[in-house]
């Protein structure tokens, strides 16, 4: 799989930094094969809530109906480039089924809902839609995703609501340390008894000491071999149905040079 479609969304980020997440995105298309890109169009403007506790709700819904567009008349799955986490919903949507595991790397879990959320940052709330909760207009349908069937993987800062939903539905957890041993993230793979993944990465599941554009860094996180790795592992073992690569916040283009090498192997090993 070599096609990426770039989402240089920032209105689902509750960063006062969240336009960085548009220069992230572009400087990650600067460094892939041309050819191989589609670069969505998003609007800059931030949009509304539209009454809902979902900040930016109505420029989210306009870009998650480009990128399923885009996605749609490509030619076959993508990976999907961002752009803050939420991209991951509509990425996700195109081709998940009731065979497809989900494998999340992120710092945080995502788990937050519109109740919950103190921001009303979408970001902070993808996992939780694509698990069929959230806003009826910006989720999966109910049971199309089962926390059954999601294995978090590199997670090392859980809000209170988000570690209640984790202890009600039994989500498989594992920390950074975890993914050192990626035979143990296949096997917690398999044991959800789905037979394909989808694989998402947040680019903060890595080390702040690896990785500096990020808007939410988190300390004693994974080094990128052991993403790499672990994502290969993964790949040998199961077909891979679509990904999601995302949070790339550099602080300036000369910063944004210092992580371009880590993460082009993390998407090397996606691609
Ligand atoms: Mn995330």
């Amino acid at each position: 799989m070599s096609r990426f479609v770039i989402v240089p969304q920032w209105q689902g980020s509750g960063s006062s930094r969240a336009m960085r997440l548009v220069d992230g995105a572009l400087a990650v298309a600067g460094d892939l094969p041309r050819a191989s890109c589609s670069i969505v169009d998003v609007p800059m403007e931030a949009g509304e809530s539209l009454g809902t506790a979902v900040r930016r709700l109505s420029s989210l819904l306009r870009i998650r109906d480009q990128v399923a567009q885009e996605l749609a008349t490509g030619d076959g799955p993508a990976i999907v480039v961002g752009g803050d986490c939420g991209v991951a919903l509509t990425s996700l949507a195109a081709v998940v089924d009731a065979d497809t595991a989900v494998l999340w790397l992120d710092a945080h879990a995502d788990l937050q809902s519109p109740e919950t959320s103190r921001t009303g940052a979408f970001h902070g709330m993808v996992l939780r839609a694509i698990l069929g909760d959230g806003l009826p207009q910006l989720r999966l349908e109910p049971g199309t995703m089962t926390p059954d069937r999601v294995v978090l993987a590199g997670t090392r800062e859980l809000d209170p609501p988000e570690q209640e939903f984790i202890a009600a539905t039994g989500m498989t957890v594992l920390s950074p340390d975890a993914l050192s041993d990626p035979a143990g993230v296949v096997a917690a793979l398999e044991a959800t008894g789905a037979h394909q993944v989808y694989i998402h990465v947040d680019l903060d599941v890595l080390d702040p000491g690896h990785m500096g554009g990020l808007s939410h860094p988190v300390p004693f996180g994974a080094s990128p071999a052991d993403v790499v790795a672990t994502v290969r592992a993964v790949r040998d073992r199961m077909p891979m149905v679509g990904a999601s690569l995302t949070e790339f916040s550099p602080s300036s283009p000369d910063a944004a040079v210092d992580d371009l090498g880590a993460i082009l192997r993390v998407i090397g090993a996606l691609a």
